[in-house]
């Protein structure tokens, strides 16, 4: 499932379908939006971005339902095909190209809610055991003295805060999987990104989805380089009053580009670097404080998050973390 499942309609749509075929279900890579709730029992997990992986995860299928994502996007490239010879692959979505560039033996263009509660309708119920369901990992320990937080900190202590109705808006390169794995989104529009890997969508993103969506909480994980490719988003957001909560894994690098590099035997030409995001923040007009403690982490969830349905001021929350030392997208 993917970003063009992503629709109450559709999301109940394709529980029915599921659970009558007791299908796993797994989320596409590096996508924008998510397309069932990945706190359902089905929820299978989320498919490698990395060719090789992809087909170790859907070697034990031999039919695969594609509804509202691409068959299959994937970065870095990386040679071969997606599936085992002789897998059966057919589309659902709603999106002219990205149905007509699958490589699929059927493609159907039209409403994924409609054909998937049809279906749902004319698929026999299917007996079998269920698949095992997809669990987050467990909350780290918090860092020993001496040792830094990590992003794992960070999107752990948020999971176990956030409501289930949050928005989580993604722009944090390096660490996307993880947070993937933590921040479940449990109801439509619970995760978005851009997901096409330029920079700079975020901040200004997060801010506006606030101001069409007063409702609904809404969370910003950003990391400290993206963040600077939109930073002005943060006067909007305090000069038209919407309460989102930038939270910036500040490594101090461009930490997926180093291990773009890494994975290439190449050194990274570009420097670390050591910006006071909360500084600019405040220069903005909005609210910034630097995190460097688990304990000042833990505290300024405790305070900001309860707020979030209701507050009509940003906050912006810089945590100094150490980059993550490997990326398997
Ligand atoms: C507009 C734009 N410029 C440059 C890039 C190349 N780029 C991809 S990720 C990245 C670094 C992001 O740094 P940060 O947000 O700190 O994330 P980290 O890798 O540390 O998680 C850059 C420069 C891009 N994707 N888009």
């Amino acid at each position: 499932m993917g970003a063009g499942a992503d629709d109450p309609d559709t999301w109940s749509a394709l529980v029915e379908l599921a659970e009558r075929l007791v299908a796993p279900v797994f989320q596409e890579s590096f996508g924008a939006r998510a397309g069932f709730p990945q706190d359902h029992r089905l929820f299978a997990g989320f498919l490698p971005a990395d060719r090789p992986r992809l087909r170790a995860k859907l070697a034990p299928f031999d039919a695969i339902l594609v509804v509202g994502a691409p068959v299959f996007r994937q970065s870095p490239f990386s040679e071969g095909r997606f599936t085992e010879p002789g897998t059966r692959i057919a589309v659902v979505g709603d999106d002219a190209s990205e149905v007509t560039r699958s490589p699929a033996e059927l493609a159907v263009l039209a409403p994924p809610a409609a054909v998937c509660r049809e279906l749902a309708r004319r698929v026999p119920a299917r007996e079998a055991s269920p698949p095992a369901p997809f669990h987050p990992p467990p909350a780290p320990a918090p860092p020993a003295a001496g040792e830094p937080l990590r992003a794992g900190h960070v999107l752990a202590a948020l999971a176990e805060r956030l409501p289930r109705d949050a928005v989580v808006v993604e722009e944090a390169p390096v660490d996307r999987p993880e947070l993937h794995e933590r921040l479940l989104a449990r109801e439509p529009l619970g995760f978005l990104s851009a997901a096409m890997g330029g920079l700079g969508f975020a901040l200004a993103g997060a801010t506006g989805v606030r101001m069409a969506l007063p409702q609904r909480p809404v969370v910003a994980v950003v990391g400290d380089g993206s963040s600077l490719y939109g930073i002005q988003a943060l006067w909007s957001a305090a000069h038209y009053r919407v309460g989102v909560l930038f939270v910036i894994l500040s490594n101090g690098g461009y930490a997926i580009m180093d291990r773009l590099a890494e994975r290439r035997g190449l050194e990274a030409p570009w420097p670390r670097f050591d910006v006071d995001i909360a500084a600019l923040a405040r220069a903005f007009g909005c609210p910034g404080r630097r995190i460097s403690t688990h304990d000042e982490l833990v505290s300024a969830f405790d305070e900001v998050v309860p707020t979030l349905a209701s507050r009509t001021e940003p906050e912006l929350l810089d945590v100094v973390i150490a980059p993550t030392e490997s990326f398997t997208p």
